[in-house]
């Protein structure tokens, strides 16, 4: 038998934005959950955006994921799409050191946005993949993770692909899936 499928009425929907220096793996990351494949080369983003449904506590919702630049030169953008998240993924690669110590940048951005002490987040520590160039140990991820007051995980967009729908899971699971709106006449 198979399962039902979503309800097409207005679903509840979750909006979670991907954050993260430029070139670790945060569009990767993305294709990967929505499309199913790696993309080798690199292309920075500027901003890209990605809906599915999806199904969070067996309750349907339309799952509304930013892919956000890394890149210092759209730093510009960024408090405007922190004030759309309801949740964000903090994402460093595990061979570059430099955006592991940023991660802090993010988050306290993110804070100072949104005017609270804490707010859902998950820090991914991506391209584990990589096991001779790793520079960023589980352990001190694992650290930071604890100071931050986020859960913590391992991720790989290679294939085969590592934690990657695990993530999204895990980032949207604590997050309250509000009744959609009236429509609108
Ligand atoms: N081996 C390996 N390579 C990865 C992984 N994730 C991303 N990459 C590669 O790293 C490079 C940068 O990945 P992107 O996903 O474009 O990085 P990004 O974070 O979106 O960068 P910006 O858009 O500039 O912020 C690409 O060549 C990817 O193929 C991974 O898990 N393992
Ligand atoms: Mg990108």
């Amino acid at each position: 038998m198979t399962r039902p499928g979503p309800p097409n009425e207005n679903l509840p929907t979750i909006k979670l934005v991907v954050v993260g220096d430029g070139g670790v793996g945060k569009s990767a990351i993305t294709i990967q959950f929505f499309q199913k494949l790696f993309v080798t080369d690199y292309d920075p983003t500027i901003e890209d955006s990605y809906i599915q449904h999806t199904e969070v506590d067996g309750q349907w919702c339309i799952l509304d994921v930013l892919d956000t630049a890394g890149q210092e030169e759209f730093s510009a953008m960024r408090e405007q799409y922190m004030r759309k998240g309801d949740g964000f993924l903090l994402v460093y690669s595990v061979t570059d050191k430099q955006s592991y110590e940023n991660i802090r940048h993010f988050h306290t951005q993110i804070l100072r946005v949104k005017d609270r002490d804490t707010y859902p987040m998950l820090l991914a520590a991506n391209k584990v993949d990589l096991v001779h160039v790793r520079a960023v140990s589980e352990e001190a991820g694992r650290e930071l993770a604890r100071q931050l007051g986020a859960p913590y995980i391992e991720t790989s967009a290679k294939e085969p692909p590592l934690n990657i729908d695990a993530a999204f899971h895990e980032v949207s699971v604590p997050l309250p899936v509000l009744p959609p709106l009236p429509p609108t006449r």
